[in-house]
């Protein structure tokens, strides 16, 4: 699109958003004219407009967000959009009023997660991630083939040093058989491919470029490269033994931050591409079967929602449920610490548990 056409369609989106009645993105209730008034012709300094803000949210209008920061200016000049739809999926986190994202602090000197599911009736796997972004490079919409490779490159230097059970090998999507891919998406190791809503944020140009997976052997620690953001660096293994799993993840990010700078920022904690996954930038979660309290789903997710818990399918976000599983996790990464983010998910799973057992 050029210019005069992505103007169009920012004073377009309003209309679009509203007119269509099964909508619920944070977009849609936030874009109102006034802001595209307000906001239509800024431009951050890389040139990143309004309408690369929204056009994920504007082209798929079942998102449940909606919305991308292309760099991290974009969250600044675009604070009137961003900041209320941070609020809200934060849980009330709010930028207007001065809000801080705190001091990172995994609370290594005070984890205490007893395994909520010892005889593994409940719970299937437990996985937590986080997401980081290199210092220097703006968010995928921004990025040039390139820079992609260079990434790529110097992501792969700096986990080729990993030692101990983090030592691993980097695969390429490049040139990785469509079995292999598959088998590891399938899995759940690997992300997806073909995800529309990042798609339309025009955050999959050069694909496979640049795209890859770090693991060790026991695929218990990965590292997604140029996906959705520069790394997700993630922990995981079968059952409910998060304090094995959290620690692994602490030790392998501190070895990689020890050799690769991230982007941060004092207000809005690790920087990344999708303003959910701001500040921690953790989602713990669980792989859990709990059929007599899922059965009714809308029923499930508000009381998922009353600790704090987001629901999603057996493959992840925008999935459905295979055979009752489903995956609970933290939802809020912002305005809270990376312990306590990850607390959130394993207390609320532990009352998720006695709720299940006492249901009849
Ligand atoms: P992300 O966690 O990176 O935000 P997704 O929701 O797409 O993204 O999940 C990515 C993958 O991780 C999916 O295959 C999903 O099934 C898998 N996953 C998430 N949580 C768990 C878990 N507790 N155990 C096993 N796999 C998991
Ligand atoms: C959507 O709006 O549904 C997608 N753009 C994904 C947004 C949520 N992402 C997330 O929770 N990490």
């Amino acid at each position: 699109l050029n210019a005069a056409d992505k103007l169009k369609r920012t004073e377009g989106a309003v209309e679009v958003l509203q007119a269509d009645a099964k909508g619920h993105s944070l977009l849609k209730k936030y874009l109102t004219k006034e802001i595209v008034e307000k906001l239509k012709n800024k431009q951050t300094s890389m040139g990143a407009t309004l309408w690369d803000c929204i056009q994920s949210g504007v082209a798929n209008l079942d998102s449940g967000v909606g919305i991308y920061a292309p760099d991290a200016e974009s969250y600044n000049v675009f604070s009137d959009l961003f900041y209320p739809i941070i609020n809200e999926y934060h849980i009330g986190f709010d930028l207007t009023k001065g809000a801080k994202h705190p001091a990172p602090d995994f609370g290594m000197d005070k984890l205490n997660f007893p395994n909520p599911d010892p005889e593994g009736k409940y719970i299937i796997s437990t996985r937590v991630r986080c997401g980081r972004s290199l210092k220097g490079y703006p968010f995928n919409p921004l990025l040039t083939e390139p820079q992609y490779l260079e990434m790529e490159k110097s992501v792969q230097q700096a986990l080729a040093g990993l030692t101990g059970e983090h030592a691993g090998k980097y695969y390429p999507l490049k040139g990785m058989t469509k079995d292999v891919q598959n088998q590891l998406i399938e899995d759940h190791f690997l992300f997806k491919e073909g995800d529309r809503f990042l798609q339309a944020a025009q955050a999959c140009r050069f694909w496979p470029d640049g795209r890859g997976i770090f693991h060790n052997d026991n695929k218990t620690f990965l590292v997604w490269v140029n996906e959705e953001d520069h790394l997700r660096i993630i922990s995981m293994q079968k059952g409910g033994d998060l304090l094995t799993i959290y620690k692994r993840l602490i030790q392998g990010v501190q070895q990689i931050e020890a050799k690769l700078p991230f982007s941060h920022d004092e207000r809005l904690g690790f920087l990344t591409f999708c303003p959910t996954n701001l500040g921690t930038t953790i989602r713990a979660s669980v792989h859990i079967k709990l059929p007599k309290i899922s059965k009714n789903l809308d029923e499930f997710n508000k009381i998922a929602a009353r600790y704090n818990l987001q629901v999603r399918g057996t493959a992840g976000e925008h999935s459905e449920t295979v055979g009752g599983v489903y995956d609970v996790s933290n939802k809020r990464r912002m305005g809270l610490t990376e312990y306590d983010a990850v607390k959130e998910m394993y207390d609320g799973v532990v009352e998720l548990i006695k709720l299940e057992a006492k249901s009849q």
